[in-house]
């Protein structure tokens, strides 16, 4: 009655002061992951304290009911959980306010996977995929007071082998091709396998009266004369049948200022689901960049919907102007793959993403931004989020959107085949719906691709033998897949976004056959798989390399936290029985192979340092030796691939991250510690690179430049003996010129015909006369690194140079040959690391800002690959 008197009074003065009043009348969402959650084995007689968002492994750990499934040889002896059902429970109490509304909905923004919902012993939700979000109206099933609320988990193990029983073949990948849920969760060749479950987003209970938005999407029309013409597409349920108003606020930065804009509309609704329009007209448009290209500015949209003086619905909306194109041309040589970002081609440098843990909940907010930062420090354009993971978190996404990360999408298959009835196609629809109106109004999604490998697998792998499909079969599995990749998901994504290109499946071609490097994606494993020599990275390069890798071993520290030693003293390794004197002594063996998933990944590793690396003997030169291996791996791939450009215009290594602590082709490990290769993919990925390209008598010394302008530089080529003494120098004025590749210079070899080429080393570096980028750089040896005539160096540590910041400086009096710096005792990543440094140069090195290290001029650890031998 009080509110009622106070409106009128406000609606009669308030005109008269010229100020707006309006009332509030929008769906009130209450979260429900903070009521007292418990959980149980399904029968048994008693309850534990449980987590949501939350999975059940997390729990039973946080519970003491088991071990750290992460530490030792745990995964082993935890696979009993993936086979048993598990219920949730809690009580949420309604209000008299809440239980007077019309509309009582309960909202779980994800459940993994098999769960029944009971509210108040009344089942209102049967879920089945883990990529979904479920909303249920439980108006009729609650009351004012308490209520319970009862989730029951279905092992998914046991649910998949059910649904293979009918099947009279089998179909590749086994149980977990059967249930929507993350594929790699089933052990991958990287992670463990822990088939968990448990509600692992957020619980929701919302209510409302007269109107609810559903979805809101933003689409951008056209820029014409520097303004963009934009729209928002409502989906909203409404309970009347009359007008309301659509509004959006936003600001236009102007120099010294900024301006407010108003788009506003009206609409007709009717009762139920209404599709209504907001334009609006972006004046001086700003457009969203991607890293290195320019800034990626996003609009904050301030959106209202009212209906008279009550607001019915108030959103904030970041929006992206831009455009991308995936241009596939016909050329002498095949087709073209490259993306265009506001019609300009960009050469894509990034890496595939994993999910950053086998148990997601648990992963920070902070943690995915952490991700998207390294990302930008290494000077990445592009993520790819592999599909057999996650459709990743919003912060994920968030990120990217403001720090310029394009992202590949992948839908959530892989390496296997998928099967063709109905139930599971509709599901598949529904994901597909919902993670397509999910995403689409992130600027940064740049590419949605339907799986990866599944294509590949299909036609390469072998299956038909295997699983001896009769022909009839094969053509059944061939169609289902194909159904399922070339045309629903295509059609639903134009349907639901229609702005972003389609890509069936990743890689186009399988890396066996000559037209992956003629056209499409291609994932390069003749390196690693193959056992090829590195040196083919040079000759198989692809129009757009998706995927190619080398493992490495994650640090010391990583290893002692998931318990590989015996002791806490240091192990040995002895260069021809390395497996069994690895394992032997003081490493434990099962732990140290539990921890590895490739199953002759160490033997790889072994097989290719030999080729190029003196074997050290020390377990930490030995793992020292490991990334540098796969580090010197990386950068031959990416320098090929850049040379290559516009051949080549894109190249997303395997893999940016871990699941978990384990041996892997990760460039940062399980605890975010950068491993060598990421400093060096760092460097191989700056705007202007130089590279070397050894042929017979010369070398080509290249410039690629991702710039968009053009820039005068001098390179200055200088050989060097290993005990630093120049030999040779000369110094060329060109053309930087702008997103290209170039032969800037050669170097003539009949230079090094009287010196013996385990003596030198090829420096070359670039300035930029106009002074626009930093300087590029390149170290070139004419041998394979364990030929080299490596001199024992004095580096010295000072640290005259900084003053605000932690920072050393090195200098050395011989060539260092990957001078590794750490910290003593500590897990921080220096601003560089794993670098070649000649005599004359001065390093400086810098902790990162806040890094919290104490005293650390004393804990400085400096070493070079001579020290390993
Ligand atoms: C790629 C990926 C993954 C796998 C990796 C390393 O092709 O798609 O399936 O983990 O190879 O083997």
């Amino acid at each position: 009655m009080k509110s009622t008197i106070l409106k009128c009074l406000l609606l009669f003065f308030l005109p008269l002061t010229g100020l707006a009043i309006s009332f509030e009348k929008i769906p009130v969402e209450r979260d429900l992951n903070s009521a007292k959650w418990q959980f149980r084995k399904k029968a048994n007689n008693y309850w534990l304290p449980a987590k949501v968002p939350g999975t059940v492994h997390t729990d039973l750990f946080a519970n003491n009911k088991i071990p750290d499934p992460f530490y030792g040889n745990n995964e082993k002896q935890l696979q009993w959980i993936e086979n048993e059902d598990w219920e949730y429970r809690t009580v949420f109490p309604i209000s008299a306010k809440e239980i007077g509304q019309p509309h009582i909905e309960l909202q779980f923004d994800g459940l993994d996977t098999y769960a029944n919902v009971y509210v108040n012993d009344s089942l209102v939700l049967s879920a089945d995929n883990m990529f979904r979000s479920w909303n249920v109206d439980v108006k009729k099933y609650v009351h004012e007071g308490k209520n319970k609320l009862l989730v029951v988990f279905e092992s998914a193990v046991r649910k998949g082998k059910a649904e293979a029983a009918k099947l009279s073949y089998v179909l590749p990948g086994d149980e977990k091709v059967f249930t929507r849920k993350a594929q790699y969760q089933y052990g991958w060749d990287w992670g463990p396998r822990f088939v968990t479950c448990g509600i692992w987003k957020n619980v929701k209970l919302i209510t409302w009266n007269e109107l609810k938005v559903n979805k809101v999407q933003f689409i951008q029309d056209s820029i014409i004369n520097e303004t963009a013409y934009t729209r928002f597409e409502f989906n909203l349920v409404s309970d009347f049948d009359g007008e309301v108003t659509l509004s959006d606020y936003f600001s236009i930065p102007i120099p010294g200022t900024s301006r407010r804009i108003k788009c506003f509309e009206r609409a007709m609704l009717k009762k139920g689901i209404n599709n209504v329009t907001l334009h609006c007209e972006i004046p001086k448009a700003i457009l969203w960049w991607c890293n290195g290209m320019g800034m990626p500015y996003l609009y904050q949209m301030q959106l209202q919907l009212n209906k008279g003086d009550f607001v019915l619905y108030k959103g904030i909306k970041d929006v992206g102007l831009r455009t991308i194109e995936l241009i596939q041309d016909k050329d002498s040589i095949g087709k073209s793959f490259y993306f265009k970002l506001n019609g300009v081609p960009v050469f894509m440098k990034g890496a595939n993403y994993i999910p950053s843990d086998n148990f997601l909940p648990r992963t920070a907010k902070y943690q995915y931004q952490e991700i998207v930062r390294n990302a930008v420090d290494a000077n990445m354009n592009m993520l790819r989020v592999w599909g057999g993971g996650v459709y990743a978190d919003d912060a994920f996404y968030d990120a990217c959107d403001k720090n310029g990360i394009l992202v590949w999408q992948d839908f959530m298959f892989a390496c296997a085949m998928y099967p063709g009835d109905d139930h599971f196609v509709n599901n598949v629809a529904a994901e597909v719906i919902d993670q397509v109106e999910c995403l689409r109004n992130h600027p940064s999604i740049a590419l949605w691709c339907g799986n990866n490998e599944v294509d590949e697998g299909w036609k390469n792998w072998g299956w038909q033998k295997q699983f001896k499909y009769s022909e009839k079969d094969s053509t059944t599995i061939a169609q289902n897949n194909a159904a399922l990749f070339n045309y629903l998901i295509n059609d639903l994504v134009k349907l639901h976004d229609g702005t972003r290109p389609y890509w069936p499946s990743s890689p186009s071609i399988g890396w066996g056959h000559k037209e992956s490097l003629l056209e499409g994606d291609s994932h390069y494993w003749g390196v690693w798989w193959g056992m090829e020599p590195f040196e083919n990275y040079e000759k198989k390069v692809g129009r757009f390399v998706s995927e190619y890798g080398f493992q490495g071993m994650p640090s010391m520290n990583t290893m002692y936290k998931y318990g590989a030693f015996k002791t806490k003293q240091k192990g040995l390794i002895h260069e021809d029985e390395y497996v069994s004197d690895f394992y032997g002594h003081r490493i434990d063996s099962t732990i140290f192979k539990a921890h590895q998933k490739h199953p002759s990944g160490y033997q790889t590793i072994a097989e290719y340092m030999k080729r190029s690396y003196k074997v050290p003997h020390k377990l930490e030169d030995y793992i020292y030796v490991s990334q540098v291996l796969q580090a010197e791996g990386m950068r031959i791939a990416i320098e090929a691939h850049r040379r290559a450009k516009p051949y080549c215009m894109g190249t997303l290594y395997w893999q940016m991250n871990d699941c978990w602590p384990v041996t892997s082709w990760s460039s940062l490990d399980y605890y975010n510690n950068w491993k060598a290769s990421f400093y060096h993919v760092k460097r191989s990925y700056k705007d202007v690179i130089i590279s070397v390209e050894e042929k017979q008598d010369s070398c080509n010394i290249f410039v690629v430049s991702d710039l968009t302008k053009n820039e005068n530089g001098e390179l200055t080529m200088e050989l060097f003996d290993l005990k630093g003494k120049l030999l040779f120098s000369k110094t060329t004025h060109g053309v930087i010129t702008a997103n290209s590749s170039v032969v800037f210079c050669r170097f003539d070899k009949s230079l090094i015909k009287n010196y013996n080429i385990n003596d030198l080393v090829l420096k070359c570096s670039l300035k930029s006369t106009d002074n626009y980028i930093s300087d590029a750089y390149c170290t070139h040896y004419f041998t394979s690194v364990k030929n080299l005539n490596l001199q024992k160096p004095n580096i010295s540590v000072t640290f005259d140079y900084c003053e605000q910041v932690q920072c050393f400086t090195l200098e050395t009096d011989v060539v260092a040959k990957n001078v590794f710096n750490f910290i003593e005792g500590e897990s921080v990543n220096l601003s560089d690391n794993y670098f070649d440094l000649l005599p004359g140069e001065r390093k400086n090195i810098y902790l990162p800002r806040m890094s919290g290290v104490k005293n650390f001029k004393k804990k400085i650890v400096v070493k070079s690959l001579i020290d390993t031998y």
